[in-house]
Formats: structure tokens, C-alpha cells, sequence
């Protein structure tokens, strides 16, 4: 009997990046448990990854390429060899560059694995030499990051482990306690220790629960909020004017433009009293260590953006960026870029591979949909690795249209067979993390770690890398990234950033040069044009947006236009704790103990339509339609109703639809996001 442990990192696209301790008998998995050495995860994994032996050895896993034998969306599928598959990729896809050119291939991927080389790296090549369209934007940050990058310059904000050093906490549209666990110890401590904890949410999620105060606003309606706190600070003089004077830009315009923003202004917009909003700023201008912990969820609206923009602003203008225990704390994975740790050298290699290429059409993540529906010159073949979009991409309906078009070729990458992988025409079998190598970059946190293999892939499997160097070899294509092997893909994407060895030792490292108490902007140093953080962003300008924070009505939201038929604001936030995202939803350890999805409404509404806890209701606008358990619930507010998004399709009846056909499809107004939160319906009695 041979035994083998090895340190690995949770790929998984979650803020936490556990270290774990894998140990196989004979090729085979059988532990997967938190590595009590990892400074931040401490020994403890979540009730999704403490069960990963179980979806590695799933007798549902893909082990073999897998050909299409119905009807597109069937899922019927015959097992093929590597070689066929190959060639029927290389076939489909040549015939695809000779009649339409190389942008009617469009490679999507998301972050099933977030390592440094298995979520995208020898892809990059793979598809500039066939000169196919480019991946932009991101349902995942690229919002909150677009709006913070324009004050600071980039995403660089706090380490929200110095929350520990705070007096005032605000959990602002983040579920600490389900989507960022490691992080709740700290904040608990802190809370402990006499600090106050604000949670800011329309739902009263069980963050909520644990918090000193929660405030409730309606969604998408933080913008007026925030500008009404601004204008309290400016009113009240909470203003840390050495610090803005040295430090920022357009204090004068930002005061002028928020003079009539008044707490009162704001309170009829976001749904909140005048009086707590006052309060709240008040509270946070006057305590020097507040903290503003922000994540992903909040951004999901037309003006995610502009909320980051003034989540950003808040610690400027109170100088609580100079405070350990103050700042805002948002993802720390820009850290990693300013020491090179990332993966950016494969995009850069990628060109040097075609230097005589000319600009390719980049086409945004969040519309797949309309990618694959809308475009004067169609995508024709489609590469999906690493996510699973029919589930998971707002505007799912026209996914599931285009996917089913008959001239679309689609090559999907899978460990299961997903809602998704199910439309393709060729699916290859993915590995799983227990059995490739990986370096996993972390955005919760400042550690890296490392991911060594437990066992050789199952069956046929094989890392993302691998699948692209095939696919690149069945294309005669040769180059330096596909020559290099997984461990020199590595050290490639680290350089000199870490020392290797210390990393496959230790299983982590901390990102270089970062003490605990650093403070990014204690003494300005911004990343902007100016050096200074911009209250006024001429880079917003540029991009035809308001160069101040601006307070626009919802198209599609809570007193909006719009509400007529569809009165009622939908969430769709995570909230089962054995899913990840779509991830494990399909297995029934998983979904087997999780209940729903429901729809959930506040008692006023559900009264309004006569509707009872249990009933079955029937959720609709004008882009689709579910029927689904009514639950009466006080964790929401008059006029918001909510659908717990991750389940797969099969869990809501028909197996055809889930609740992303409904949500909101429009852009965020700058950053190439989505808008889920902005979805509006109507719930009958079905
Ligand atoms: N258990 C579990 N953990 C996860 C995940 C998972 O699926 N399951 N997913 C992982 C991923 S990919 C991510 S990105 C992170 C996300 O982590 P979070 O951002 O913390 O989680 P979300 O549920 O997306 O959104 C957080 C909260 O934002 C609130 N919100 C929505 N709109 C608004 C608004 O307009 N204003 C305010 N103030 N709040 C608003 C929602 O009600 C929700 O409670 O979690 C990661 N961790
Ligand atoms: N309505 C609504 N929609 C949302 C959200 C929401 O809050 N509400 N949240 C959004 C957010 S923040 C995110 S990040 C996205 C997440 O959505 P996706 O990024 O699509 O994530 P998952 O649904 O978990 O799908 C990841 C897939 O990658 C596969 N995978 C894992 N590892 C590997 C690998 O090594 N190789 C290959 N080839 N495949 C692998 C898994 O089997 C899984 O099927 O969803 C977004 N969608
Ligand atoms: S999913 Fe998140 S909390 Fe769970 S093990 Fe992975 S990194 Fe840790
Ligand atoms: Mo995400």
C-alpha cells in the first residue's frame, strides 16, 4: 500500500483559498482536509470542499471525450477517443477560419479553477494563433474593480485581516459568514473586543444576524446613500482636509456637487430614514479605524461601478485610509499583481506567438448571450472551460438559444455533465485540483499557495494546460508556452516574485513585502493619472461617464419606469452553504440536503397577492418565467423578492430553465459587469 500526503490550495473561486492536505492510497483520493498550518483557513476547510474526496471519485465524473449523438441540448453523447475528438475540433473549427475568419471563434472561461496556469494560461496562445475573438469583462469583480480603480487607480485597497484593529466595521453587500468564512473569526474578534459591526443589505442575510446594527436599503440604491453620507462629512466637517488637500483631487467639485444631497433626498431613493443615514455617517466620519469590507454580490447592478467609486471615496475624505483598521477592503488580488504574481505574462506571450496579428474583437463575459444571438458577424465556434454559463450568465435564455444553433460548434471542458455541457458538440474531460499541478493565487487574502498533485487524473482527464497544448498540437501549432511543461509554466508566470522551493515546502507564501500593518495610501501614492485619488475622474470621462459619482435612476429597478407590470425588485444572491456558485449543486450529497430553490417574499406581498408559505407561485417578466414554492419570509423588505441563484435546471421542474433567463442582461454603466440585482418580476399564484 503506497500512501501519499500532499499540500494543496482550494481553486475554487472563493475569497478564502484554503490550504488543504490531500492524501491518496494507491492512486487513489481518500483525504482532503484543512492544512492546520495555513495562516488564514487555520486547519478548517467549508461544508462544500470537506466533501471534495466525494465529487473526485463521483461516479458522475466525464473520463472520457464525449462526441454528440442528438440533438444539440439532448445530452446524448457517445464516448470518443482523443484522437477523434481532436480531429473533429480540428475539422469544425478550420472550416470555421476559412469561411467567417478567426474572430467567429470566441473562447469563454470563467473561474472554476483560479490557479495561475489551469485557469487560463496556454489557452491565451492557443487562441491568438487561431486570431479568434478575445474574452473581456468578468460577472466577478470587473465592476467593483472598474469603479474602485477609478479613485485609487487600481484595485488596490485594505487587507481586511487589519478589520482585527477596527472600531467600526461595515459589511457592505458582503455574507461574510457564508461566502468569506475565514474572514468572520477576525470580525468576530473585533467585535468581541468592543468594535461595532454594520452590515448594509437589503436582505437580512445571516451576516445580518450576527451584526450590532443592519441597515436595509433597497437594492441598487447605495449610490444615493453614499452621497448623502458625503454630504453629511462635508456639512458636519468629518473631513480630514490635510489628508484630502495632500492627497486627493476635486474635493471642491465633489462638496458643490453633493451640497443638495442631503440625507432627506437620499431617504426617499434608497428606502432608508433620513436619521439613519445621518447617524451612520456621523459614526463612520467620526471613528478614525472604520473599516468598509466590500466583495462581489453589491456590484451586480447597472451602477456597481459608481457604488465602488464612492466606497472607495469614503475612507479618502475621512483620511481612514492613514488609520490601521480603516480603508476599504475589497479584493486583495491586485497585491499579488504589484509583486508579478500573476498570470498576465501568458496574455503578453500570446501576442509575441502572432506579433503580425492585428487587433482581435474583444467581446465581454457577462453577454455570452447576446455573443452568441446578436453579433452582425456571428461567433461559429465556441470554447467554454472553467465555468458553466447557461447557469451562472445573466440573459440564460438566449444562451440557450444561440447554443442551440446549428451553426455553432461548441467545444466544452468539463468534470460533469453540466447544464452547459450538455449543449456541446464535443466535450473533453477535466481534472480535477487533487490531480494537477497549480499555484493559487488568493484575492481574500495575502497568501499564495501552493497545489501539489494527489493522484494522477481520473480516467482520461486532464488538466486545462494539457487540453490546450493537444488542441494546439491536432493544429500543427508550435510555440513556446505549449512546449513548457506545467512546472515551467509556473515558474514562467512567478519569475522572481516567490522562491519556488519555499512555496512546494511550506504549501504557502506571503506576498512579498507586505508587512501586517501596511497601509497602501497612508501617504498617498495612488496609482491614478494624478497620483492622487480622484473624487473627479477624468477617466471616467473618457469613458463617457460623469466624472462625478452620480446618483441615476435604475432603468430597471425600484421606482423606475419600468415597474408597471413587474412591481417587485428580485435577488438572487448565494446562499446555500454546499454550493459554489453552480459547482455541487449537481451532486446529490450536495443538492440532496439543500432545500429549493423558492421564491421568497415579504409577508405585505405576499399577502397583496393572496399568496400562503407553500403555495406554488409563478415568477415572471418579460424575459422569462419559473414556478416555484412560495416562502413568507422577514428577511426582506416590501417590494423585494428573492431566488437563491446556484441550483441547476433540473431543480427548478422544467430542466430547460433557471432563474438567470430572468435576470437583467444590460451592462454596468462602465466596467463591463452585469446587473443581475437590477431584475424586476411579478409573482402570481400559479
Ligand atoms: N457558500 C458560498 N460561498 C461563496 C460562493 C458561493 O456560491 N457559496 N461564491 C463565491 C463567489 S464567486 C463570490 S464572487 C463571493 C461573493 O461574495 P459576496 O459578495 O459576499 O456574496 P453575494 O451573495 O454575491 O452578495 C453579497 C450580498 O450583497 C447583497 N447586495 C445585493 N445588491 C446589493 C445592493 O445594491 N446594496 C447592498 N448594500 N448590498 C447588496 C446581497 O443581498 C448579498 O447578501 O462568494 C464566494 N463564496
Ligand atoms: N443570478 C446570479 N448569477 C450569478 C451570481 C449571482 O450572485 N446571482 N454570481 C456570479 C458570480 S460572482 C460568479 S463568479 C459566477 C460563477 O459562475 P461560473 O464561473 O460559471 O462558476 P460555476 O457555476 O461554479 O462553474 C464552474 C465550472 O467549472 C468546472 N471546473 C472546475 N475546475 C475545472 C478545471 O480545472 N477545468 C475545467 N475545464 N473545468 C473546471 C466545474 O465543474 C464547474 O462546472 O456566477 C455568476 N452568476
Ligand atoms: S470553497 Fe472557499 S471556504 Fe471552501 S475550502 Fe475552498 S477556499 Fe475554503
Ligand atoms: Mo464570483
Amino acid at each position: 500500500m503506497t500512501t501519499i500526503e500532499v499540500l494543496g490550495t482550494c481553486h475554487h473561486d472563493c475569497p478564502d483559498s484554503c490550504g488543504w492536505i490531500a492524501t491518496s492510497v494507491d492512486g487513489v483520493l481518500t483525504s482532503v482536509r484543512g492544512n492546520p498550518a495555513h495562516p488564514y483557513s487555520d486547519g478548517q476547510l467549508c461544508p462544500k470542499v470537506n466533501k471534495f474526496v466525494g465529487r473526485v471519485n463521483s461516479d458522475e465524473r466525464l473520463l472520457t471525450p464525449l462526441i454528440r449523438a442528438g440533438e444539440k441540448g439532448s445530452g446524448e453523447f457517445r464516448e470518443a477517443s482523443w484522437e477523434e475528438a481532436l480531429e473533429l475540433v480540428v475539422r469544425e473549427v478550420d472550416a470555421v477560419r476559412a469561411e467567417h475568419g478567426g474572430e467567429a471563434i470566441l473562447p469563454w472561461w470563467s473561474a472554476g479553477t483560479q490557479g495561475l496556469i489551469q485557469n487560463s494560461s496556454t489557452s491565451h496562445a492557443l487562441f491568438a494563433l487561431l486570431g479568434a475573438s478575445r474574452q473581456a469583462g468578468s460577472v466577478c469583480g470587473a465592476a467593483a474593480g472598474a469603479g474602485m480603480a477609478s479613485v485609487y487607480g487600481d484595485g488596490l485597497g485594505t487587507d481586511p485581516l487589519q478589520a482585527k484593529y477596527s472600531d467600526l466595521i461595515i459589511l457592505w453587500g458582503t455574507n461574510t459568514r457564508l461566502t468569506n468564512r475565514h474572514l468572520w473569526p477576525t470580525i468576530e474578534a473585533a467585535q468581541k473586543r468592543g468594535a461595532k459591526v454594520i452590515v448594509i443589505d437589503p436582505i437580512r442575510t445571516i451576516t445580518a444576524d450576527a451584526a450590532d446594527q443592519h441597515l436595509q436599503p433597497l437594492p441598487g440604491t447605495d449610490v444615493a446613500l453614499m452621497l448623502a453620507i458625503v454630504q453629511v462629512l462635508i456639512e458636519e466637517d468629518l473631513i480630514d482636509h490635510e489628508y484630502v488637500a495632500a492627497h486627493a483631487l476635486g474635493y471642491a467639485e465633489l462638496a458643490a456637487h453633493v451640497s443638495d444631497h442631503t440625507p432627506e433626498w437620499a431617504a426617499v431613493r434608497c428606502g432608508l430614514s433620513a436619521d439613519v443615514i445621518r447617524a451612520l455617517a456621523r459614526e463612520y466620519g467620526r471613528t478614525k479605524a472604520s473599516m468598509i469590507r466590500g466583495l462581489i454580490g453589491a456590484e451586480h447592478h447597472v451602477s456597481g461601478p459608481t457604488m465602488y467609486r464612492l466606497l472607495s471615496m469614503l475612507p479618502v475624505l475621512t483620511g481612514s485610509l492613514k488609520t490601521l483598521g480603516g480603508g476599504f477592503a475589497r479584493s486583495v488580488g491586485s497585491w499579488a499583481e504589484v509583486s508579478d504574481i500573476d498570470d498576465s505574462v501568458f496574455a503578453q506571450r500570446s501576442s509575441a506567438e502572432v506579433p503580425e496579428a492585428t487587433a482581435r474583437r474583444s467581446l465581454d463575459q457577462p453577454r455570452l448571450g447576446a455573443s452568441l444571438t446578436e453579433l452582425d458577424d456571428p461567433i461559429h465556434a465556441l470554447f467554454i472551460w472553467n465555468g458553466n454559463p447557461i447557469l451562472s450568465m445573466p440573459n440564460a435564455a438566449a444562451i440557450r438559444r444561440g447554443l442551440l444553433r446549428d451553426d455553432l460548434f461548441t467545444v466544452v471542458s468539463e468534470q460533469f455533465m453540466t447544464d452547459t455541457a450538455r449543449y456541446a458538440d464535443v466535450i473533453f474531460p477535466a481534472a480535477m485540483e487533487t490531480e494537477q499541478l497549480d499555484v493559487m493565487p488568493a484575492w481574500g487574502h495575502l497568501w499564495i499557495g501552493w497545489n501539489e498533485p494527489a493522484t494522477e487524473p481520473l480516467g482520461e482527464a486532464v488538466p486545462n494546460t494539457e487540453f490546450f497544448r493537444r488542441i494546439a498540437a491536432a493544429f500543427g501549432f508550435s510555440g513556446e508556452v505549449f512546449a513548457k511543461s506545467d512546472i515551467e509554466l509556473i515558474e514562467l508566470a512567478l519569475g522572481e516574485s516567490v522562491s519556488l522551493d519555499e512555496l512546494r515546502r511550506v504549501g504557502f507564501v506571503r506576498v512579498s513585502d507586505f508587512p501586517e500593518d501596511h497601509l497602501p495610501y497612508a501617504n498617498g501614492g495612488f496609482h491614478t493619472a494624478s497620483g492622487k485619488a480622484e473624487l473627479v475622474a477624468e477617466s471616467c470621462a473618457a469613458m463617457g461617464v460623469s466624472r462625478l459619482p452620480e446618483w441615476e435612476p435604475i432603468a430597471e429597478g425600484p421606482g423606475s419606469a419600468a415597474t408597471g407590470a413587474h412591481p417587485l425588485c428580485l435577488q438572487t444572491p448565494k446562499k446555500q452553504t454546499r454550493f459554489l456558485n453552480t459547482s455541487y449543486s449537481g451532486l446529490a450529497a450536495h443538492a440532496g440536503r439543500e432545500s429549493g430553490p423558492v421564491v421568497e417574499l415579504d409577508p405585505s406581498d405576499a399577502a397583496a397577492r393572496g399568496l400562503e408559505d407553500g403555495d406554488d407561485a409563478s415568477v415572471f417578466n418579460d424575459r422569462g418565467s419559473l414556478t416555484l414554492p412560495v416562502v413568507i419570509s422577514d428577511r426582506l423588505r416590501p417590494g423585494v423578492v428573492s431566488v437563491a441563484w446556484g441550483f441547476w435546471a433540473d431543480a427548478y421542474g422544467d430542466g430547460n430553465t433557471s432563474i438567470n433567463d430572468l435576470t437583467n442582461a444590460a451592462d454596468t454603466v462602465f466596467g463591463r459587469g452585469s446587473a443581475y440585482g437590477d431584475t424586476l418580476v411579478e409573482v402570481v399564484r400559479a
